[in-house]
């Protein structure tokens, strides 16, 4: 049994010493040292040993098992500098190379357009007013003179909630919040941004979108203050050559009520497939503020007047744009993204 384990002893270190790849190393390391290894191999013999015999066998094990080892340990670590070694040979770095830029974001073009808005508006005086996303029929209706049969009403047409609470489908109802946390009759000068919900989806509705909606009240509204205020928003937004017109209209919270047109920004009013060959393009919604609107949230409608309006952010921002299809905003697609 001695001259086996001294044998196996000689074989082994010869082995390990030629082997020049790691793969095969360890495979080595397997067949002498492993479980089913010959060393263990010859260790099974150990029960045909006389008694005193045993220890010193057993010694002799442990010895080439440490020395086995030490060798496999020494010739693993001379091969992986061999690896390295060859490696820093033959790699070439340029560090002189431009590294590679990490790819930053950018704002969403509807956050864009929003924040023109806000900016324009904001500049003449208006405070931004934001409010909850998740709305009472209250405040999304009753305050707003919107009659109980209006068909945005309908089960079908908003997203509720309860009988109760549903997804706003205006901005509007925070002008309402804005008015009952005022005095009565206190000027007010908001815009009142945010998502929307309604039940709709195409090429030009989603079933959420954003708003902006503005609302004046102070003694003396004229609908001429109206006028000049969405003529300024228009000429910043789309270009000081534009043209607006007001076409009479109909909302349940303001009375007088106008459609506002600009003309239109592909064509310069000649007549294309963006504006149908009218020459004209819808962009807003507006009105005096209904005296109903105003006495139920407070205010006095012998006492002061008001204009609101209404802005469409995706309208707005696929006609600076240049787009014809508004479900691009939200398909989070990065090659259309990156182009703004
Ligand atoms: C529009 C069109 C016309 C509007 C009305 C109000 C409020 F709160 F004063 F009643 N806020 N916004 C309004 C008026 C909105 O959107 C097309």
């Amino acid at each position: 049994m001695e001259q086996q384990l001294m044998a196996l002893r000689e074989e082994a270190t010869l082995e390990f010493t030629k082997v020049t790849d790691l793969d095969v190393l360890n495979d080595l390391r397997v067949k002498y040292l492993g479980k089913k290894g010959s060393l263990t191999g010859i260790l099974r013999g150990m029960g045909a040993l006389n008694a005193d015999e045993r220890p010193r066998i057993g010694q002799i094990v442990n010895d080439i098992r440490a020395e086995l080892e030490k060798i496999i340990t020494a010739r693993s670590e001379e091969l992986k500098q061999a690896a390295m070694a060859k490696r820093l040979a033959s790699e070439k770095i340029d560090i002189t190379l431009p590294g590679h830029r990490p790819k930053l974001g950018h704002k969403h073009p509807l956050t864009l357009t929003l924040d023109r808005i806000k900016s324009i508006f904001m500049r003449m005086g208006f405070t931004v007013a934001e409010g909850p996303e998740v709305e009472s029929d209250y405040f999304n209706f009753e305050a707003l003179n919107l009659p109980k049969d209006h068909p945005a009403r309908d089960m079908q047409d908003s997203f509720y909630i309860t009988p109760d609470i549903l997804l706003r489908t205006h901005t509007s109802p925070m002008q309402a919040r804005y008015m009952q946390s005022k005095q009565p009759n206190e000027p007010v000068r908001i815009i009142a941004p945010g998502k929307v919900y309604r039940c709709d989806y195409d090429a030009t509705h989603s079933p959420v979108f954003q708003q902006v909606e503005g609302l004046v009240i102070d003694k003396g509204i004229r609908f001429s203050d109206l006028k000049g205020t969405l003529d300024l928003f228009a000429k910043e937004m789309f270009g000081s050559s534009v043209k607006l017109r007001f076409r009479p209209s109909f909302f349940p919270f303001t009375e007088p009520s106008a459609e506002v047109d600009i003309s239109c920004v592909m064509c310069g009013g000649q007549g294309c497939r963006t504006c149908k060959d009218t020459g004209w393009l819808e962009i807003l919604g507006s009105g005096m503020t209904h005296p109903g609107v105003l006495e139920k949230s407070g205010y006095d409608p012998n006492e002061v007047s008001g204009f609101a309006f209404g802005i469409g952010v995706e309208r707005t921002a696929m006609l600076v744009y240049g787009i014809d299809d508004l479900r691009l905003f939200y398909d989070n697609d990065s090659r259309f993204l990156a182009q703004f």
